[in-house]
């Protein structure tokens, strides 16, 4: 529940189930690092996990709900308070170099210059603006020593980047002694995240922190909450890495945050074609916002069969591209002074002088359609192959529309895709923000290994070839996975 304490484990064994020993190894690991860089060893570990979204794809940041798990890899954080710095080390030293930052929880994230430290900085932010936004008093700030290891795939739509902020923002409280609930970790490492430039919704972080051995969850936003969906016995999702590396933050103006700045001119526009006064229609921020007007105006006959805001998109926005300035004469404003003070997306609109409009409302509202239906077969009674084909079928119907309506899809991601269908899934769709990063295909248990053999000959042994992976590295880009634990602070004696 989002209202509960952020977990405290004594052991590895409450996180890491049989794999237990295997994570033995690996603290041990962390750990000795830390005591070769630090001469001293650490207060405590935290760690978040990477997620694999199952449907729901951009539709966080309009503010509608999601169905995500927890996956088992992770970032670990290992964390001492001395000194006057905050010092940010990786055991991958060559890869993450260190990073060394003024304990001013002020200091701007410098977006200029993407490096990994900028993910602990921005979480180290978030903490301390929390306590202000809640009034409370913040301890001083301390100097902090941190040894990083994480086992997410980066730039693969598995969440890296909130499996890092969140175990950074979990370690920054602990050694400060600050307890949160989950829902509060959840809401502010979301909006820490933003400094480092990508203007993302809350998903990632709320199953990171929130997430449950075996139960996926349909995550809501506003305030972030969290609810059990139990899986289907026997069903699996395997997750597949196209290799195609999907970097968020420096691909922002012409992916990402576009299509966050798409939806919101959608929005204004729908608004305004709705008949709201122009001033209205520049306030609204998000296609959810907008759902009244059109219910208000598209109840009865025409909501009939697509549902009434797919409706309302197909007669009010027309197709193809809006341009800057037709845009700004519908709406009555420079865009750069509706975005005035947004720097995320005022170098969106510096890079672009054209939106889609229809298509990525077409997207968003029929999306949010799969997340509640997915929901819905999950748990219902029935048969557990008809669920299974019900599933699948929503998951083809999602990744249509990312890639049709949506534009993020790529060139690997589809030909990934196509494996995997080719190989047995019975659903099969990107995963995360996409162009490039991950697949994700529901399975049957007993088919699974056969899946992933199909899919290792038919995807990955052309790039064993080609020299690009190594065999023996397979496993990490090929993996099937049940829902695993969400963050937590592990006072351990290693
Ligand atoms: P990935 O690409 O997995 O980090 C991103 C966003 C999510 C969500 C998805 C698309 C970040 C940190 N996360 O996920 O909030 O919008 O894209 O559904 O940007």
């Amino acid at each position: 529940m989002a209202s509960d304490p952020v977990n405290v484990f004594d052991s590895l064994a409450e996180v890491y189930g049989d794999a237990v020993e295997t994570a033995r190894g690996r603290y041990e690991t962390i750990k000795s690092a830390f005591v070769e860089r630090f001469g001293a060893s650490p207060d405590a570990y935290t760690r978040s996990p990477g997620r694999v979204n199952l449907i729901g794809e951009h539709i966080d940041y309009e503010g509608y709900g999601v169905l995500p798990m927890a996956l088992a890899v992770d970032t670990v954080v290992a964390v001492r308070k001395a000194g006057d710095q905050l010092i940010v080390c990786n055991v991958e030293a060559s890869k993450y170099p260190e990073k060394a930052f003024s304990i001013d929880p002020a200091q701007e994230v410098d977006v200029g210059k993407h490096n990994w430290g900028n993910y602990f900085v921005a979480a180290y932010k978030g903490v301390f603006e929390h306590l202000a936004g809640k009034g409370v008093p913040a301890p001083a700030p301390a100097g902090l020593q941190l040894m990083v290891h994480g086992t997410v795939p980066t730039g693969g739509g598995l969440s890296s980047s909130a499996a890092i902020v969140c175990a950074a923002a979990l370690a920054v409280m602990h050694v400060h002694g600050i307890e949160l609930t989950k829902g509060e970790v959840a809401e502010f490492t979301a909006k820490a995240e933003r400094y480092v430039g990508v203007t993302s919704g809350g998903m990632d972080q709320a199953i990171s922190i929130m997430g449950m051995p075996g139960i996926a969850k349909l995550v809501d936003f506003n305030p972030v909450r969290a609810s059990d969906v139990h899986l289907p016995e026997g069903a699996v999702f395997v997750v597949a890495n196209s290799l195609a590396i999907s970097n968020k933050a420096e691909s922002a103006v012409k992916h990402y945050n576009l299509r966050v700045v798409e939806c919101r001119l959608a929005s204004g526009v729908l608004a305004l074609m709705l008949g709201e006064s122009k001033d209205t229609a520049r306030s609204i921020i998000t296609l959810k916002e907008i759902e009244p007007l059109i219910e208000a105006k598209y109840s009865g006959p025409k909501a009939s069969t697509s549902g009434a805001q797919i409706a309302a998109v197909q007669e009010l926005l027309h197709d193809g591209a809006y341009t800057t300035t037709e845009v700004e004469e519908l709406l009555g404003v420079k865009l750069t002074d509706l975005y005035e003070g947004n720097a995320s997306a005022l170098r969106v609109l510096a890079a672009n002088d054209s939106y889609e409009l229809k298509n990525r409302a077409l997207h968003v509202y029929a999306e949010k359609e799969r997340v509640p239906a997915f929901r819905d077969v999950c748990n219902s009674e029935g048969d557990v192959e008809t669920k299974m084909s019900k599933l699948g079928a929503l998951m083809d119907e999602s990744h249509a529309s990312c890639r049709d309506l949506y534009d993020c899809s790529s060139v690997e991601l589809e030909a990934l895709r196509q494996v995997n269908k080719a190989a047995g899934a019975i659903g099969s769709r990107l995963t995360g923000a996409g162009w490039g990063g991950c697949t994700v295909s529901l399975v049957r248990e007993g088919d699974v290994d056969g899946f992933i053999e199909k899919v290792k000959e038919g995807y990955f042994k052309g790039l064993v070839k080609a020299g690009r992976i190594q065999e023996e590295a397979l496993a990490e880009h090929i993996f099937a996975s049940k829902p695993a634990s969400g963050g937590a602070v592990l006072k351990l004696k290693l």
